[in-house]
């Protein structure tokens, strides 16, 4: 498919775009909004319970028609389908990319290798929902037969980012009587500091782990297992009532201890990043119970329908990726910025950082030759208005274009005063600000003295999104997640790239397996690094020793 599309800089939507943005590229928002005073109520969108204002974006129509086409030119309906058909798309490691598999419906059936994978995928749901409530209602109990009340879920990138930003952002629908913790680092500072108030007999730990050989989570396991064992009087079958997993990987959790009875599977063609409505999702269910679990599925599936189904014009991971592109490659804009005004959502930029950078953050095309133009932003970010005190400075007054997307909810779940409205007041100010900024004509009006005015001008013609959505629920979490997913999917299909795969983590791994013996060996062995790493090595080991 993709190898007989021209060279991406070659299409002709690029090249008209190219022109076009020599064109309208430095016209003020301002002037836009003036000419056209439907402009904000126009470039709208709504669906699936989210509206998006990108009218604060540096695009006439004539952008829209001509990203569009770039869509079309790219193959994007084709890629579409290829990956609800569960074909092969990451090419690299030769998988099926079905993450759409795991929020479908009982009754859908999609295929892998001529096998429907929809019954297994509720049949582990099924599993995942009987031991949730047995936890939760007191049902499963401690090696000592007391409750669980700690849930300390285990595990990194993929396997911890995902079951992390769910349950902040659906704590308000968690049962408090549980406590859950996430240990990540193999820092043992994380271990120890999730662990130091709990209670061994009433602490449960899922250990989450698609590989069950990831160093930092193998580690971590370990070490949960012993400080288990020291708090039990030290019976190795209070393992099978104090840790489950969660893997593909039977084996090894077989040989850690674990009953795989007490093992929630998964497919490979679930890639980490993506795997936050798999089992990997265990903790997020025992958390805020299964009928939220399958609300928050619910919401996924209705924007992979709609991202599946919508024309490309009214598809909201597509409009959302298109602006992507145009800003990261016809304005040379390095970052994005995600704004969520809702603490809940304060892991959310967090969660994004993996999933737009691990997927798009790559220098070859799909067939291995270079990339002929930036690929994947940075993206970072975090809740408003905390930010609007520290890095906002840079946003409107920076050198940098930096567009931004703002998230926000119409109802609190938490209302409190007049907290809701200054919170959404900041939302919709700031996306002014920077969209309109403040003349030097008008900084002297206010009586400004003139050494002064040009520190207080606002540029303006600074990019915004703005997603409004009803209330924070499970389904809107869903929705939302599913928005970035396919629209990191789209960006990927007009660059070109396989979006599934990290070989880029591999390197780092594999050299700090060969220092681990060199740092835990009792006397120095000879060095064979640069001279730099050499140093450090040979520095810390001194100290380690005593002898520095
Ligand atoms: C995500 C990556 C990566 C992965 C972790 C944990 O897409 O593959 O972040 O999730 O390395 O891997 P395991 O689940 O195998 O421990």
């Amino acid at each position: 498919m993709a190898a007989s599309l021209p060279p991406l800089t070659a299409r002709p939507a690029w090249q008209a775009l190219v022109a076009h943005q020599r064109q309208i590229g430095a016209r003020q928002l301002a002037a836009l909004f003036a000419e056209d005073p439907t402009r904000g109520e126009r470039l709208t969108l709504e669906a699936v319970g989210i509206y998006l204002d990108y009218s604060k974006n540096r695009i006439t129509q004539d952008t829209l028609v001509l990203l569009l086409q770039l869509a079309a030119e790219s193959g994007l309906r084709g890629h579409i389908d290829a990956m609800f058909r569960g074909d092969k798309i990451n090419l690299t490691e030769d998988r099926a990319v079905l993450h759409v598999a795991l929020r479908a419906p009982r009754d859908a059936t999609i295929f892998v290798d001529g096998h429907n994978v929809v019954p297994a995928v509720h049949a582990v749901q099924d599993k995942m929902a009987d031991f949730a409530e047995r936890v939760r209602s007191g049902a499963w109990r401690g090696h000592t037969g007391q409750r669980i009340r700690n849930v300390v879920n285990i595990g990194i990138g993929g396997s911890d980012l995902g079951p992390v930003m769910a349950y902040e952002a659906l704590r308000y629908y968690s049962d408090r009587n549980l406590r859950l913790r996430f240990v990540s680092n193999v820092d043992g500072t994380d271990f120890a500091e999730a662990t130091q108030d709990l209670e061994p007999a009433e602490t449960l730990f899922i250990v989450s782990s698609k590989t069950f050989t990831t160093l930092e989570t193998m580690t971590n396991a370990a070490s949960a297992r012993a400080w288990s064992l020291a708090g039990l009087g030290g019976e190795r079958a209070a393992v099978a009532r104090h840790f489950v997993a969660v893997s593909t990987n039977a084996e090894k959790v077989a040989e850690f201890g674990i009953d795989t009875a007490n093992m929630f599977g998964f497919w490979d063609w679930v890639g980490g990043r993506y795997s936050l409505d798999s089992a990997i999702g265990l903790s997020t269910m025992l958390a805020i119970g299964p009928d939220n679990f399958r609300a928050m599925l619910g919401g996924f599936h209705a924007m992979d329908e709609h991202f599946r189904t919508a024309p490309f014009g009214q598809n909201l991971p597509v409009l959302l990726a298109l602006l992507t592109v145009w800003y990261a490659n016809f304005f040379a804009a390095q970052t994005v910025a995600v704004l969520p005004y809702e603490q809940y959502l304060k892991r959310f930029p967090a969660y994004l950082q993996q999933l737009t950078m691990e997927s798009n953050g790559k220098h070859v095309t799909r067939e291995g030759t270079p990339v002929e133009v930036a690929t994947g932003p940075v993206y970072w970010g975090e809740p408003g208005t905390n930010g609007q005190h520290s890095f906002y400075q840079l946003i409107h007054q920076g050198t940098h274009l930096i567009p931004c997307d703002f998230i926000a909810f119409e109802t609190s779940h938490n209302p409190l005063g007049r907290h809701h409205d200054i919170l959404l007041a900041n939302m919709f100010a700031q996306a002014e600000a920077l969209a309109f900024g403040k003349t030097a004509a008008q900084v002297r009006a206010e009586g400004t003295p003139d050494w002064l005015v040009p520190h207080r001008v606002f540029e303006g013609n600074r990019p915004s999104n703005t997603l409004l959505l009803e209330s924070l629920t499970p389904a809107a979490l869903g929705k939302l997640v599913a928005l970035y997913e396919h629209s990191v999917f789209t960006q990927g299909v007009i660059w070109n790239l396989d979006s599934f795969d990290q070989w880029g983590v591999e390197l780092g791994k594999v050299l700090a397996q060969r220092i681990i013996p060199e740092l835990e060996a009792p006397t120095l062995p000879p060095l064979g690094h640069d001279s730099s790493t050499n140093a450090l090595i040979r520095r810390y080991h001194q100290k380690k020793r005593g002898q520095g």
